[in-house]
């Protein structure tokens, strides 16, 4: 897991410095399809949707189910679009992941074993949803960049 907290690590720093230097990040493609902040606020609701699945595993010992969250919801009830500039949900996203690598970085070799239920009944690892979540945000930020 050290090689991806590095990535983790790399993107924390390097992406803010891309994402400043884009113009037109609020265009809405559609009413429907999200703006590049919108995109940015959702990596935002990742994160924090992340952050909390990892406290509530390495907290506690009962069995839990992956829960899934309704993302457009998330951004629209955030209201990224109207209610924040980029350089303020940048800041946000700053927070949220280096806040989130504290957690990670603490993690030992066992705990990342550590599992969740998901809804079809398989079992995922802590180290499934971190390699998850980075593949989620570059996905995203191909997105943003693209
Ligand atoms: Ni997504």
């Amino acid at each position: 897991m050290n090689n991806l907290i590095n990535e983790f690590s790399s993107l924390i720093q390097s992406v803010p410095k891309i994402i400043r230097a884009l113009s037109n990040t609020d265009y809405k493609p559609s009413p429907t399809k999200w703006s590049k902040k919108e995109i940015l606020g959702h990596l935002c609701d990742s994160a924090t949707m992340n952050h909390k699945r990892f406290i509530d595993r390495l907290s506690s010992k009962d069995e839990l189910v992956l829960e899934l969250y309704k993302q457009n919801s998330w951004v629209e009830l955030n209201d990224y679009q109207n209610s924040y500039t980029i350089e303020e949900i940048l800041t946000l996203w700053t927070a949220l992941n280096s806040r989130f690598m504290i957690v990670l970085a603490n993690i030992s070799e066992e705990q990342w074993k550590l599992q969740y239920t998901s809804q079809n009944e398989e079992s995922v690892t802590l180290s499934w949803l971190f390699t998850d979540y980075i593949d989620h945000m570059k996905h995203h930020l191909n997105q943003i960049l693209g």
